[in-house]
């Protein structure tokens, strides 16, 4: 299938400028026109746009905006981060099809990239909007031995290796809001979800979800988060290759988990601060169990916000919004 499909892309690549007979095609794969017709019904699935004249035959007129796993792979230098790439053009969340994966044992490394979520999830049920072939919607599943209370801390790590890509990719500064935001000017352009499977005692597998607003324009997004999100698209005013922004988070991520195993948090706070916005500065935090105001102190080795209130008292903040 694939070899025809690489013929037929091929023929239509040389007769680009005009229009490729089904007969032409049929003698060119050896094959009917019956199944000239199926193939080229299988490129238009994959989001190939076709004009069809008669007597003249087929033209394209559209390629497909697709982050294909092929091209993923293809330049990837990371040696576990995708190794396996389960590819989808459309989900209800990435979330949700790598829970399923690694609960069916996938390996570490394995990840999931979909063109479009349904039910894209951020936080406490929230929701995000992920529409289809703008951005990068992508869970990554690792198993690091660990006791369950230092995932958060991948959290952090996530962040960081998604500012590095994207500082890389497109030489925008990006900075990190705690816990799991990535802004451009103030505006937010990634999400991070962490969840993982645990026993009591060990983490089973972590569940890396990652969202990058990347080709969008700001009338993509619904009108209340129009005024706090942005794309790399809109702050660079260009389009950006969603499959180097994968390859290139996958390679730093890679590099930045390799370390925190080794070396434990520590390197990986220091560069998380060097990223982060609210540190030093008066803050909200918004928890579940209500608001602290005060200023952001840092974050402990277990990835843990302090916060010092006016009263000079520090807490320490799990889980919470911050309001800058
Ligand atoms: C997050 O939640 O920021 C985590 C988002 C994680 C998304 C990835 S995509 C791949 C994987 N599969 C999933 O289903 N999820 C992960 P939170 O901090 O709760 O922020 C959610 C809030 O961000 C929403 O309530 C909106 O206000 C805003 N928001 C929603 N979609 C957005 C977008 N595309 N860009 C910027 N902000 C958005």
């Amino acid at each position: 299938e694939s070899e025809i499909r690489k013929k037929l892309l091929n023929a239509f690549t040389t007769h680009q400028d005009d229009y490729l007979s089904g007969q032409a095609i049929a003698d060119l794969l050896g094959c009917s026109r019956t199944a000239v017709w199926k193939h080229i019904e299988n490129l238009r699935k994959e989001g190939f746009e076709f004009e069809a004249v008669r007597r003249k035959g087929y033209r394209i007129v559209a390629t497909p905006k697709k982050v294909i796993a092929d091209e993923i792979r293809y330049g990837l230098k990371t040696n576990i981060l995708g190794s396996h790439i389960h590819y989808e053009e459309s989900v209800d969340s990435t979330q949700k099809v790598a829970h399923q994966l690694a609960t069916d044992g996938a390996c570490e490394g394995t990840i999931v990239v979909a063109e479009e979520q349904i039910s894209g999830r951020g936080r406490m049920d929230r929701k995000w909007i992920s529409p289809k072939y703008t951005g990068v919607w992508m869970s990554v599943i690792l198993r690091p031995q660990l006791p369950p209370h230092r995932a958060p801390q991948l959290t952090l790590i996530a962040a960081v290796a998604v500012v590095q890509a994207i500082e890389e990719v497109t030489g925008l500064t990006a900075e990190i809001k705690w816990p799991n935001d990535v802004l451009i000017n103030g505006k937010k352009v990634t999400g991070i979800l962490t969840e993982m499977q645990a026993d009591a005692d060990r983490i089973v597998s972590i569940i890396m979800g990652i969202g990058i607003n990347v080709n969008q324009k700001l009338e993509d997004y619904p009108e209340e988060i129009q005024p706090i999100a942005t794309s790399l698209a809109i702050e660079k005013k260009e389009e950006i290759s969603r499959a180097q922004i994968i390859q290139t988070l996958l390679f730093k991520l890679e590099k930045l988990y390799q370390l925190y195993l080794q070396n434990g948090f520590q390197p990986i706070r220091i560069l998380w601060e060097s990223y982060a916005i609210s540190i030093g500065k008066n803050i909200k935090a918004r928890t579940l169990s209500g608001t602290i105001v005060g200023k952001a102190i840092g974050i402990t080795d277990e990835g843990i916000l302090l916060l010092e209130d006016e009263a000079g008292v520090r807490h320490q903040i799990y889980s919470a919004d911050i309001d800058l």
